[in-house]
């Protein structure tokens, strides 16, 4: 059923899994980033099989970057930190180091793959501030649209841009986008309270993700890997 939909994601988790993949050394952990994105394909999961697609694509990437860092033993030097794929900057450092990155052309380096999911966190990011600061009515289809127009668009061919278009129209209605993120579904006393709350922890929730999404855009461009294909 409608109600239904949506029951196994947690906003909060997403929240806790972006903000404990920062370190004090403004690090990233894989391991939480990846975490944070687990649990926004249940979300994409929650809309329906048109957005199958998309997480069906988000799934793919998740997977890559897990199976590189199953596959890669720590050389000699890295021997002291263990885990090659443990943070970002470690992840870049080892590739670069293994000759894994190809600033050429098309690679299944960790480093391409994530910037894939970087450059869908900025959507994210966008999209999210938008949906907090709607009212009523708004269209959540044009929302996503203008996040993806600015975000994504850029680095997506022709036909991939028609399809995302026709996907976006499947997307459910701003009260039931508030139900799924927010848990909303309680009786309508209760509904304007729950609402706060569930704005505020939207809030929080792209603040964790700006606060990922700048130390991971920081990272890129210190090593010239922004437009890695
Ligand atoms: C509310 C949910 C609607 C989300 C709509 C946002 C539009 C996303 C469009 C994604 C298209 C996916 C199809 C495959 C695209 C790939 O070609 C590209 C480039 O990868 P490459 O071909 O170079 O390996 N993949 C991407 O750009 C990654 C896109 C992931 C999109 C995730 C958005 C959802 C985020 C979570 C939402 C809760």
């Amino acid at each position: 059923s409608r109600l239904c939909r949506g029951r196994d994601f947690q906003i909060h988790r997403v929240l806790t899994a972006f903000n404990s993949a920062v370190t004090g050394e403004r690090e990233i952990l894989l391991e939480r980033y990846l975490e944070g994105w687990d649990e926004l394909v249940k979300f994409l999961e929650s809309l329906g099989t048109v957005i199958g697609f998309i997480s069906q694509e988000v799934k793919g990437k998740l997977g890559l970057v897990r199976e590189l860092r199953r596959g890669a033993p720590a050389t000699e030097e890295e021997e002291e930190g263990g885990d090659p794929y443990r943070t970002l900057r470690s992840m870049m450092a080892h590739e670069l180091r293994a000759g894994l990155v190809d600033f050429r052309r098309q690679s299944l380096s960790g480093c391409r793959t994530l910037l894939r999911l970087h450059r869908a966190l900025h959507w994210l990011q966008l999209f999210l501030r938008a949906v907090g600061r709607s009212s009523a009515g708004d269209s959540m289809g044009a929302l996503c649209s203008v996040a993806y127009n600015q975000a994504l668009a850029p680095y997506h061919s022709w036909l991939l841009r028609q399809a995302v278009g026709v996907a976006l129209v499947a997307l459910p209605d701003r009260a039931e986008f508030f139900r799924i993120v927010c848990g909303v579904e309680e009786a309508e006393e209760e509904k304007g309270e729950r609402e706060r709350e569930g704005r505020q922890l939207l809030e929080r929730t792209v603040l964790a993700i700006t606060r990922v999404y700048n130390i991971t855009q920081e990272a890129y461009q210190a090593n010239g890997m922004l437009d890695l294909p």
